[in-house]
């Protein structure tokens, strides 16, 4: 089950939960409020014959889909790739994760620039909406593997921050302040 906190962004190994001391969890009704992320949970050992993920892909497009695995071993130029990952940005179209097996973190942005940190494991699917600052570390077990989907041709293109002028931050901003 997803779970989500304030990240305590201290520049320590990025693997590490950063948690602030208390820890303050951020519910997930607080999270779509904060940052448009959706979230939900669906059996993976069954997600093939899945009828609640076949109609989330049907409502919202969701027309391609692939997989990738985040290991040392399997995935090609592993340690850039992660780099990448882990490097600010945002995308013109939805990013949209499910994950089979395996954890990981997504860092967003929240519209006062304070990073929340979101634990993915097994079960879990979030779509990031197009336009979001965010990035993703594996954590300290270095292993995930999740479904890609998204809505036609794939584009993966990470848009580096600062890019505050592209349309789809704008678009963002938009629909965050007129909620
Ligand atoms: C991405 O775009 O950040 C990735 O595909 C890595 C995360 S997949 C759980
Ligand atoms: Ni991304």
């Amino acid at each position: 089950m997803v779970q989500a906190w304030i990240m305590n962004d201290d520049g320590t190994d990025q693997r590490l939960e950063h948690k602030t001391d208390p820890p303050q969890y951020v519910d997930l009704d607080e999270l779509k409020k904060r940052t448009g992320i959706m979230y939900w949970e669906i059996d993976s050992d069954t997600y093939e014959t899945n009828e609640e993920l076949k109609q989330i892909r049907k409502e919202r497009g969701y027309s391609y889909e692939d997989e990738i695995t985040i290991t040392e071993q399997a995935l090609p130029n592993y340690h850039e790739k992660l780099k990448i990952f882990f490097t600010e940005h945002l995308h013109s179209d939805e990013e949209i994760r499910y994950i089979l097996d395996g954890s990981g973190y997504f860092d967003v942005r929240d519209s006062d620039e304070t990073w929340i940190r979101i634990k993915v494991d097994k079960n879990d699917m979030i779509t990031l909406p197009a336009g979001i600052y965010h990035r993703f570390t594996l954590d300290d077990k270095n292993y995930v593997k999740a479904k890609r989907y998204f809505v036609g041709e794939p584009v993966w293109t990470p848009i580096n921050r600062p890019a505050d002028e592209h349309p789809a931050r704008q678009s963002y901003i938009k629909t965050m302040k007129g909620q």
